[in-house]
């Protein structure tokens, strides 16, 4: 039980079993992994498919083509597969004033010609969601960046991007990558709703959704079951990165669960019964204490932690008890139309309503919050 299959879809970044844990006061505790060994260990743990960027590839040969062959080999060796790449514009100091926004033009070309350069490589090898991370687009000071004007230019790359992947013929939708703050002060897009904002503002807005991370929206002290609630409602939840965060601070990167487990409770029961059907994507950063043995047990505890709270979740909706309180919450009421189909704003005139009855009336939240606890604690 709670063994990964394929069918689960589960999939990591390279760059997460791969991280070799330097953080702005210590070196690095790790030492570099081959992509090559990161496949197939993750093929017998029982993952789906691995992710990257353009330079994770690069991780111990400095070689492109042959980096590229030996991944490509390990792929085939294990069956894994690519459902995602994207670009490491953030690593470089380069990149130090953004990338698609620095106020450097020679700088935000070279940003769009290394896009152009991994989106070829993610199409051969079969990804068809593209991410976009803007984490140095943003500033410490509001001085120095024309937020509106740093606006056009992310809009100008995207649009320019996704003309290009329309040109080339890839199978290839974009997803944005919201995050508050971290590295910048403050980084453009910073939570689901600016970026679902943002998209409707382009051109090629319906290949463009997004890749919210649970630790971004909660840094920002944002419910990030809410987040991909209304993402699914515009349609716009194109991918998904899984991991744990403990409030408002630091990006923590936690194992998927090693956060807020009630809000993974309910982030996996949404996910399973809310018509997301793509790969379940851990971006997590494997704690600095851990040497690669515990790499590998927080990866397979990723995977493990979501199958258990997929189980949890199936016990919750089918108790019974449960299906009662939600009755008595008045929780199916809500998708009951406020107007009937032949009814007009008129229709509301002659409504027989007793306001105090209406008032008095309790939603027994507490009570079905309390079966959820009592199914994710394992007590039922
Ligand atoms: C980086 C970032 C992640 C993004 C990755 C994709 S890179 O590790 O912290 O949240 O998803 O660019
Ligand atoms: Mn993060
Ligand atoms: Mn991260
Ligand atoms: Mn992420």
């Amino acid at each position: 039980q709670f063994q990964p299959t394929r069918e689960d879809k589960f999939t990591f970044g390279l760059w997460t079993v791969g991280w070799q844990a330097r953080d702005p006061f210590g070196d690095a505790t790790r030492a570099p992994l081959d992509p090559v060994e990161a496949v197939h260990r993750l093929s017998e743990l029982g993952a789906y498919g691995v992710t990257f960027h353009d330079d994770d590839l690069l991780a111990v040969e400095p070689d492109r083509d042959r980096a590229i062959a030996s991944f490509r080999k390990a792929l085939d060796e294990t069956g894994l597969v690519v459902p995602m790449a994207t670009t490491n514009l953030f690593q470089h100091p380069v990149f130090k004033d953004g990338a698609f926004t620095s106020n450097d033009r020679d700088i935000r070309r070279y940003a769009l010609r290394k896009v152009m350069r991994n989106l070829d490589l993610a199409a051969e090898l079969g990804a068809n969601t593209y991410v976009f991370w803007g984490g140095r687009e943003g500033a410490e000071t509001d001085g120095g960046k024309d937020v509106r004007a740093a606006l056009d230019r992310f809009r100008e790359a995207i649009d320019t991007l996704a003309g290009y992947v329309t040109e080339r013929g890839y199978d290839i939708r974009f997803a944005l990558e919201p995050k508050p703050n971290e590295p910048r002060g403050d980084i453009l897009l910073p939570t689901v709703g600016h970026a679902l904002a943002f998209i409707g503002s382009l051109e090629h807005a319906d290949m463009v959704g997004l890749n919210p991370e649970v630790g971004h929206e909660q840094m920002a002290g944002l419910n990030f079951v809410h987040a991909i609630a209304q993402a699914l409602w515009h349609g716009k939840l194109f991918h998904i990165d899984l991991n744990g965060q403990h409030g408002n601070k630091y990006d923590q990167d936690l194992v998927f669960g090693h956060g807020d487990l009630k809000s993974a409770f309910f982030l996996v029961d949404l996910l399973e019964n809310g018509g997301y059907e793509g790969p379940r994507h851990f971006d997590y950063k494997p704690t600095r204490t851990e040497d690669i043995s515990g790499v590998w047990a927080s990866a397979e505890a990723n995977m493990r932690t979501y199958l258990i709270l997929k189980e949890r979740a199936r016990a919750f909706r089918a108790d019974p008890e449960v299906q009662e309180a939600l009755a008595a919450s008045r929780v199916e009421e809500l998708s009951v139309p406020t107007l009937g189909a032949d009814e007009t704003y008129a229709s509301l005139a002659d409504d027989a309503f007793d306001l105090e009855a209406a008032a008095a009336r309790g939603y027994h939240y507490e009570r079905l919050d309390q079966l959820a606890i009592e199914h994710l604690l394992g007590a039922r």
